[in-house]
């Protein structure tokens, strides 16, 4: 019988080997070794899955951190069906269906596997009912053959929401991207990033202003992946080349409560049919008001994002 060190030698050579296929830098490469939280699906029921050493080290270095294959595979299933009907057939879903963060999309919001992250390098909750983060904005995608996505661009590079190391070694990631990949992405597919660009010292030159898969680090993973990103580094949306399969996604965007970048695109009647804790991720943003000797640590209608 093979003993479990075998295998595991096994399991890391087929990795090793995929990856030299893929061609994947080894900073972005899913080295997985047995145990590693990265590895396992993460069921929607779970604790937040804390932000490791190494995933720390990893986003603050290139701004971006790949979690493969952590959706169940129903929540998976039932997000790409959502996505598609989103993008092609609208009308077959109720009217507070009809949005990303809506329907499946919802258990997205505060999943598990994304809570933890954004506990790091965004807010720690604020109480036990309250998230710190706030999720803003989002969008379905749904990209077929030969079809381009956004030209290179980046969110904040100043200001209160642009990208610091604090001087307590935490991350300030004042605006965060979240892509629910549900489709199978193969380098140079998704949404390649130019690694670091983050806090760059000097401007963008205007070559790596256009899309340069030298300079724009790509990436390759599983359905049911989310890769977690700051909006300060430059990305872009490459042509989808894969004649197999559509390119379904969720694109969602986060801040702190105490921030806000984007109008929120979803009714209050969406948000009012969430979990308590889940509706906090859509309050007005603001931190503490002396007239009533209140926290901000709740949602209702009088305090939303609008
Ligand atoms: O098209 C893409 O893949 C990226 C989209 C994006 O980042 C954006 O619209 O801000």
């Amino acid at each position: 019988m093979r003993s479990e060190l075998e295998t595991w030698f096994e399991q890391v050579e087929t990795e090793r080997q995929q990856v030299a296929a893929e061609n994947v830098s080894p900073l972005s490469a899913t080295i997985l070794l047995p145990g590693d939280p990265q590895m396992t699906v993460v069921p929607r029921s779970a604790d937040p899955v804390a932000m490791t050493d190494e995933q720390k080290f990893l986003f603050d270095l290139k701004g971006w951190i790949m979690l493969p294959a952590v959706l169940e595979e129903d929540l998976l299933q039932a997000c790409r069906e959502h996505v598609l009907k989103l993008r092609t057939d609208a009308e077959s879903l109720a009217e507070h269906e009809r949005y990303s963060l809506a329907g499946p999309g919802a258990e997205l919001i505060d999943h598990p596997a994304i809570t933890g992250v954004l506990r790091a390098v965004l807010a720690p909750d604020s109480s036990d009912n309250a998230w710190g983060f706030r999720c803003e904005g989002s969008f379905p995608m749904l990209r077929r053959q030969g079809e381009q996505g956004s030209a290179p661009h980046c969110g904040p590079l100043d200001g209160p929401m642009a990208y610091r190391n604090m001087p307590n070694g935490t991350i300030w990631s004042g605006l965060t991207r979240v892509v629910w990949e549900l489709s199978e992405v193969h380098k140079g597919g998704g949404t390649p990033i130019l690694s670091g660009s983050h806090k760059a010292a000097f401007p963008v030159p205007e070559r790596f202003r256009s899309f340069d898969p030298s300079v724009y680090e790509e990436y390759a993973c599983p359905p049911g992946s989310v890769l977690i990103f700051s909006e300060s580094c430059w990305h872009v949306g490459t042509e989808w080349q894969d004649a197999e399969q559509d390119r379904l996604a969720i694109f969602n965007c986060y801040c702190s409560y105490l921030t806000q970048w984007h109008k929120l695109n979803l009714p209050h009647e969406v948000v009012a049919t969430m979990p308590a804790k889940r509706q906090t991720a859509f309050r007005g943003a603001w931190g503490h008001n002396f007239r009533d000797q209140q926290h901000n640590d709740y949602y209702d209608e009088t305090n939303r994002a609008h």
